[in-house]
């Protein structure tokens, strides 16, 4: 997977590759990643990438010919690559729509700033117009690093070999089951004893039912669009008369 992200901030992006899982990638070269600043394809002395919107009004919008220029010289070295905006105006990001871009080749990622980009770049030139959720960013970097963290761990091997990533939460549609790791007992709270049991069976079926159980409680918007199997129906009837 390529990462190409046009903005005009590219030194945001340095403390997101030199770090974790991100690093990791990058140094197995499971991802590979630039930050492009979209100034240098501005073509005046100043190197402008901003004006007044037509129409008044308070705020900047981005230009289009820089924008244009930049999507354009990117695409031409990214065989395969989709073209992102990310915006508040676009679809909100999930993990099927990380499963899917994950799918690409490369992804340029743009990232609009000042109150937002001309409207004539979103016809020809962008494949996704994606938001990370309803709130305001000032810009779109933070929402790229976000859309790049969530693709990198499902990239094979990026994760450095586990499955982590197949038996994550979303991914089956549930929340992850409780973890618990040492002291047994912290202020005076357990481990649950099965999970010190060394029955494998028995502690699947205790994560199934914490998965479950949490989901209902924390998030029953996610049951509304899955399909149970037989065990997670019955877990779910037990919890919900409970
Ligand atoms: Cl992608 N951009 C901005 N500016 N704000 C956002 C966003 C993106 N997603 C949520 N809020």
């Amino acid at each position: 997977m390529f990462f190409t992200v046009l903005t005009i901030f590219p030194e945001m992006f340095d403390p997101f590759w030199s770090h974790g899982i991100i690093r990791r990638a990058l140094e197995a070269k499971k991802i590979e990643a630039s930050a492009v600043n979209i100034r240098e394809f501005a073509e005046d002395r100043h190197q402008v990438t901003d004006d007044r919107p037509f129409g008044g009004g308070s705020g900047m919008v981005m230009k289009p010919e820089p924008l244009a220029a930049a999507i354009r010289a990117t695409s031409q070295t990214m065989q395969g690559a989709k073209a992102v905006l990310l915006t508040p105006q676009g679809r909100i990001f999930d993990q099927q729509m990380a499963r899917e871009l994950a799918s690409y080749e490369g992804l340029i990622l743009i990232c609009g700033r000042y109150e937002g980009v001309d409207e004539r770049i979103c016809h020809d030139l962008i494949d996704y117009e994606i938001s990370i959720g309803d709130y305001v960013l000032t810009g779109g970097e933070l929402a790229a690093m976000v859309l790049m963290d969530a693709v990198t761990r499902l990239i094979p091997g990026a994760l450095g070999g586990e499955d982590a990533a197949e038996k994550d939460s979303f991914s089956d549609g549930l929340l992850e089951h409780a973890h618990y790791t040492r002291p047994r007992i912290f202020e005076a709270q357990a481990v649950p004893e099965v999970l010190l049991s060394g029955h494998h069976q028995e502690i699947e079926n205790w994560r199934l039912e914490s998965s479950v159980m949490r989901t209902l409680l924390k998030r029953p918007d996610l049951l509304q669009n899955k399909d149970l199997t037989p065990q997670e129906s019955q877990i779910l009837k037990k919890w919900r008369q409970a």
